[in-house]
């Protein structure tokens, strides 16, 4: 990646959990947009500095191919992909840049409610049902714990009841959807919120100076709704 370009180019969720937090705070920054027909990417009217809309597995691989210049994207998505390519020995190409303060949940080790929890020794053995094997590998390394991890794409909290797991590793806010289930947090791995995620190495051309006029606004924002 890495083509010169003389517009910013920011990866925001299309649509889910992220995608109207995100653009609101892009809007209280002061950038406004001209929509596609079909939706997909928004024209930055006020300031060269465009939106491509996706789903926000892609935000972390739009960086690292250079497509997009930042992204907001939950910490989870974020550091699955960092702890992914550290498992593999690959260099980090993106990171978190600044929290954005909305989209807060928790990723979290589940066990059945009638299990006792007694730590992290416990799971040695075990299958754990997970769409964050990444993150979930490097939390049983540094634990010292093997077990077998079942990646799952989505319904993971099911797993159990299925027979296919027995523990999960997901993502939880309110915990109704473990009570659901009949399964309660034991340990949580990581508290993630939304990033507003970049490059590690700085932009060498104009998208530099749009960068840091973006960030100073953002920082001006942020520090209001504290
Ligand atoms: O279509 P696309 O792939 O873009 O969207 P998605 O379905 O993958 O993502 P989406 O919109 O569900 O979530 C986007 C981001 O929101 C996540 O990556 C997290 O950073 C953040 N977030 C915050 C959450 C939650 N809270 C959350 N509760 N993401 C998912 N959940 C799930 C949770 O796992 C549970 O299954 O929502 C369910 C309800 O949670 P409880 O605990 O309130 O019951
Ligand atoms: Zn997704």
């Amino acid at each position: 990646g890495g083509a010169t370009r003389d517009r910013l180019r920011i990866a925001i969720q299309k649509s889910g959990r992220l995608s109207e937090p995100a653009r609101a705070l892009l809007a209280s920054c002061g950038l406004s947009w001209r929509e596609s027909r079909d939706k997909l990417f928004c024209y930055g009217e006020t300031l060269p500095v465009d939106l491509l809309l996706v789903r926000d597995d892609d935000i972390p691989g739009l960086l690292a191919d250079g497509v997009c210049d930042y992204g907001i994207v939950g910490r989870n998505v974020l550091d699955e992909v960092g702890a992914d390519r550290a498992l593999r020995g690959l260099p980090q190409v993106s990171k978190a840049v600044r929290g954005l303060g909305f989209g807060g949940c928790r990723l979290d080790i589940a066990i059945p409610e009638s299990t006792e929890w007694t730590g992290p020794a416990q799971l040695q053995g075990s299958r754990i049902a997970t769409s964050y094997p990444g993150l979930l590998q490097q939390w049983l390394d540094g634990q010292g714990v093997q077990a077998t991890i079942v990646n799952l794409s989505g319904s993971v909290e099911i797993a159990p009841r299925l027979g296919q797991a027995d523990f999960i590793c997901d993502l939880v806010s309110s915990g109704a959807t473990l009570t659901a289930n009949q399964l309660k947090p034991a340990v949580t791995l990581m508290t993630s919120e939304a990033v507003l995620a970049g490059p590690i190495t700085p932009f060498a051309d104009v998208r530099g100076e749009l960068a840091s006029l973006l960030l100073r606004r953002l920082d001006g924002v942020l520090r209001l709704r504290d």
